[in-house]
């Protein structure tokens, strides 16, 4: 404590050269006006009151650190100002208990939190700081938009699908999560679409998860009581096992043992009967699969205890929504608390930040910073890095909100049971990749819900939600799922392999843009073709997520139809032609899944008919390159075996060539 007061008093000298420079003459003004207003890095409006976000530079850290209350002998230049102006405590925003010295080499040291009375003019004091040498930033502690959480609980008298087809797993209400498994049942939407959703069947016989896949739920609280969610929950053993008000595991946070509440600054994770947004989210990802109750979660498990976990990062309590302040303490807790994936299903509204420059310009904010942080987390050994997922946002808008649509963060859109986009969805810029985010409609007058999203609801029950932020967590439990996976087989790729193979397998969106379609909420007509090519990259695939990941290629099969196999289409870019088909093996479940039954070689191609829909693979025998002489020998070709996966959906369809045509999207 001592030597930090050394280092007050030594200041005070160089502060008399700093408050001599601020008696400028007129001339000087609009420069200094300008230097000032390049450090803000939001604007004023919606702020917290009595709250403000500093960047100091380098030099203040080291005086800065460990101080407390600002009414002292000796001031940094930052404290005088924050003593003028009656500021009630300055502390760094981050926890450098943890990791400090990756935190500090990201700057994340250089944060601190100016808590004001709330009558004070925050920004006659943001001025006064930012006209200091010594601070390089200021930011507004600007809240989130608060996403929806309106929720229709689940009704079972007024709810009973009657899809004949068997789920995989013994959940009560799993046959109501359409997402899942879109069979085309009139009941989910009027104009449902066989296939519209995410192919989980498949992939659920390759993985349903792994307990040390770790997702942070940055939202409302997630209630961890739920029954379907209590065994996916990551808990915190030292905290568990510890003492009450007691910090047990050192991290810097007290009894954080289902998360931390940022919201409400305490251990207690809270939650509402309607404050469900958190609870939902961390259904669709982990609601625990195969327990006999209510619903499966997409890598919730086989009913073995081996689904991926989920941890609340809360931001949201009640009425009180996070600033960026608590928004960056969450993203860098859900880093120090092992997640690899971040699922954030909020943002600021979309126009607010206008483009990733001012996102991440200087040392940009403090949010940028924590994210940064989390991307830079090594916390799977299967991916480098960590995976942000965030939702596009659900103004309908042509964008998407920061931090979604910044490049390094997966944006996600929301699609309707009938395969379009859903009448609230953002789109166009920033926008990454497309999933299952619901919609309602109605028969006569009377409100159907069975076309949103079915989930846990933080009363403990069951209830629908619609949006980006149903859609979101998709995509995170999809890539939880990708992680397990490349766990399972020894397999790691660097974070931008990771998103460039969940990008790349997806199903085209754009062939069903024609036309138009009723805008759900006001009547009024959404124009398809608006949406062309800017839905994201395509609609989120599990199954060919996990084949991508193993680096077999995928071929579309419609259902019933006989398709001639050109397998050069399916051979990559830098591969040789084949020049040879010499044999091929389907193994007797790839032939029960697809009723396939007849199937041949034909020149240098399959021809083959799938009469039921599903995914396997399938083994090929083939040469490959060389090049054919007089007489049709064969110079220099090479023998390889490769596996392909067979994906039989409705939907496709087969050229007049005998080719699947439509494979936009696919190759
Ligand atoms: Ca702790
Ligand atoms: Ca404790
Ligand atoms: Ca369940």
């Amino acid at each position: 404590m001592n030597k930090t007061k050394i280092f007050l008093f030594a200041l005070v000298s160089m502060l008399a050269v700093s408050c001599m420079r601020d008696t400028v003459d007129q001339g000087a003004i609009s420069a200094e006006e300008a230097m000032i207003a390049r450090k803000f890095v939001n604007s004023i409006d919606s702020a917290v009151p009595g709250e403000l976000i500093i960047y100091v530079d380098k030099s203040s850290v080291a005086m800065l650190e460990g101080v407390g209350a600002p009414t002292r002998v000796a001031m940094t230049d930052i404290e005088v100002v924050a003593d003028e102006v009656g500021a009630l405590c300055i502390e760094p925003v981050f926890n450098l208990k943890v990791n400090a010295e990756r935190k500090r080499a990201l700057g994340m040291d250089r944060w601190y939190a100016v808590s004001l009375p709330e009558s004070v003019d925050l920004e006659d004091v943001a001025r006064r700081f930012a006209s200091l040498e010594s601070i390089e930033r200021v930011e507004f502690n600007m809240p989130i938009e608060r996403p929806s959480s309106e929720a229709i609980p689940f009704d079972a008298s007024m709810c009973a699908s009657t899809r004949a087809e068997a789920m995989p797993f013994s959940d009560e209400r799993i046959k109501m999560q359409w997402s899942l498994n879109n069979t085309g049942e009139a009941h989910f939407y009027p104009t449902v679409k066989a296939g519209e959703d995410i192919n989980v069947l498949p992939a659920w016989k390759l993985t349903t998860g792994r307990p040390d896949v770790i997702v942070a739920v940055v939202d409302a609280g997630v209630c961890y009581t739920h029954p379907d969610l209590q065994a996916n929950m990551h808990v915190n053993e030292a905290e568990l096992n510890g003492v009450e008000g007691v910090d047990d595991d050192e991290n810097g946070y007290v009894d954080d043992i289902y998360g931390y509440n940022f919201a409400d600054n305490m251990g207690r994770i809270m939650w509402s009967a309607n404050d469900s947004h958190g609870t939902h989210v961390a259904g669709i990802i982990a609601a625990t699969s195969n327990n006999g109750i209510g619903i499966a979660g997409i890598a919730g498990g086989s009913g073995n205890g081996d689904g991926v976990r989920v941890f609340s990062s809360q931001i949201m309590s009640g009425n009180n929504t996070a600033g960026v302040k608590s928004i960056g303490k969450a993203i860098e807790y859900a880093a120090d608390r092992g997640a690899s994936i971040l699922q954030c299903s909020w943002g600021f509204k979309p126009g607010d930040i206008a483009n990733d420059a001012l996102f991440e310009s200087g040392s940009a904010s403090a949010e940028y910073t924590a994210l940064q942080y989390f991307i830079s987390a090594n916390n799977c050994p299967a991916m480098e890095g960590g995976l942000v997922v965030f939702a596009a946002g659900n103004e309908g808008m042509p964008l998407a909100g920061y931090p979604a649509a910044y490049n390094d963060y997966l944006a996600v859109t929301a699609f309707a049971p009938d395969g379009l986009p859903t009448y609230y969805t953002c789109y166009d810029r920033g926008c990454n990749i497309s999933a299952p985010g619901g919609e309602y409609y109605y028969i006569g007058n009377s409100m159907r819900e069975y076309g949103c999203i079915l989930s846990t609801l933080a009363n403990g029950d069951y209830g629908y939600m619609q949006g980006t932020s149903q859609a979101c967590p998709h995509v995170s439990a999809i890539a939880a799922l990708g992680l397990s996976y490349a766990l399972d087989n020894g397999l790691s790729f660097t974070l931008d392999e990771f998103k460039s193979k969940l990008l790349t397998s997806v199903n085209n969106f754009d062939s069903v843009l024609t036309g138009s379609k009723e805008k759900i909420d006001t009547g009024g007509i959404l124009n398809l073709t608006n949406y062309r090519g800017k839905m994201g990259t395509g609609k989120v695939d599990a199954y060919r997520f996990l084949m991508s990941l193993r680096g077999t290629n995928c071929i579309p099969m419609p259902v019933g139809q006989e398709v001639v196999v050109d397998f050069n289409k399916y051979m990559g870019d830098g591969e040789l032609a084949i020049k040879v088909l010499s044999q091929y093996t389907i193994s007797d479940e790839t032939r029960a899944t697809l009723g396939i039954e007849n199937d041949c070689i034909i020149g240098d191609k399959l021809v083959i008919t799938c009469n039921k829909p599903g995914c396997g693979t399938i083994k090929v025998s083939l040469v490959a390159g060389g090049s054919t002489v007089g007489g049709g020998q064969l110079v220099g070709g090479m023998a390889i075996e490769k596996e392909f996966a067979l994906v039989a959906r409705e939907g496709y369809t087969v050229g007049d060539s005998g080719v699947v045509e439509d494979a936009a999207g696919w190759l």
